[in-house]
């Protein structure tokens, strides 16, 4: 057993709405786990950034509604650098065709606008684990 906190690289795509990327960082905050904060919007920094942090899960919002390529290639690269254990989640603003087609690029969950935080909170707490 470790008391270890369970670290979390949350970044932003594609936009500059960083009051909700403040307001998710209190959340999981308060919800126990550590929370490692990026401006990084690039998939190369963001993916390199939460290797360096040792994060044990990457959590993504984008609220003006990000090219999805760039969440294929979030995962892509974090198999490519053997931590294909760090999972990924996203919320905020897509099409609602996009979202199934993430979840094929290997995104662990997608919370669109207005999902209750309690919704959230305890997804996490059921699926964000330690890697
Ligand atoms: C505040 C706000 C702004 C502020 C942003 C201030 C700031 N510094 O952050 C200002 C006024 C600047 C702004 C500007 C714009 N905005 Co605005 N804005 C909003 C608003 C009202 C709230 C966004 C917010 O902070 N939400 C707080 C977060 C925490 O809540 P949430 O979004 O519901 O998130 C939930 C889930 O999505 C999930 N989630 C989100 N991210 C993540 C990440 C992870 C890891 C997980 C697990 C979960 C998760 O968790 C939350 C659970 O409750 C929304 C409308 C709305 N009611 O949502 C529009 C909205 C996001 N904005 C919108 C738009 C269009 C714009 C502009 C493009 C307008 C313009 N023409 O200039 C600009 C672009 C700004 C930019 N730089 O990118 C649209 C986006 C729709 C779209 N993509 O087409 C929205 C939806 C309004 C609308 N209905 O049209 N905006």
């Amino acid at each position: 057993m470790t008391d270890k906190r369970v670290r979390i690289l949350l970044a932003k795509l594609g936009d500059g709405f960083d009051e909700a990327m403040l307001k998710l960082a209190m959340v999981f905050r308060e919800a126990g786990y550590e929370v490692i904060y990026t401006d990084a919007q690039v998939p190369e920094v963001i993916v390199l950034s939460a290797i360096h942090e040792s994060v044990d899960h990457i959590g993504i919002t984008t609220l003006s509604g990000a090219n999805i390529e760039h969440f294929a290639k979030i995962t892509e690269l974090l198999a490519k650098e053997g931590a294909s254990d760090i999972r990924v989640t996203a919320g905020g603003f897509l099409a609602d065709e996009d979202i199934p087609r993430i979840k094929e690029m290997g995104v662990a969950e997608f919370f669109p606008i207005g999902t209750p935080l309690s919704k959230l909170v305890e997804w996490s707490k059921e699926n964000i684990k330690p890697t």
